[in-house]
């Protein structure tokens, strides 16, 4: 089965329910991107990617919040997440938030 998060940076991945964390993600869709989790799928912070969704209270700041700033994920390079409860959670990207699946 194909790995969601591996395949590149998927704006909408919810997580297997039970993933043993760390698990790595790696933007190779030849653009910056963030690796945000969120409660609710939502909009990002650039109203024109919306697709009039709302924006997320995550993603809402955008980098002039922190917690989001150090979600961005450059070009060829990798984000570890660590510290996942046991559970489904859900992450988004907070700049293209509806240019891909759910995974
Ligand atoms: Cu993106």
């Amino acid at each position: 089965m194909e790995n969601p998060i591996r395949s590149g940076i998927s704006s909408r991945t919810r997580s297997a329910s039970g993933r043993e964390p760390p698990f790595s993600v790696v933007d190779q869709g030849g653009e910056p991107h963030t690796f945000t989790e969120v409660k609710q799928f939502g909009g990002g912070f650039i109203p024109g990617l919306n697709d009039g969704q709302a924006p997320v209270p995550e993603c809402a700041a955008g980098f002039s919040d922190v917690a989001v700033a150090r979600t961005r994920i450059l070009q060829g390079s990798t984000s570890l997440v660590t510290g996942l409860s046991k559970g489904t959670h859900y992450f988004q990207c907070c700049i293209h938030p509806v240019d891909a699946r759910e995974g």
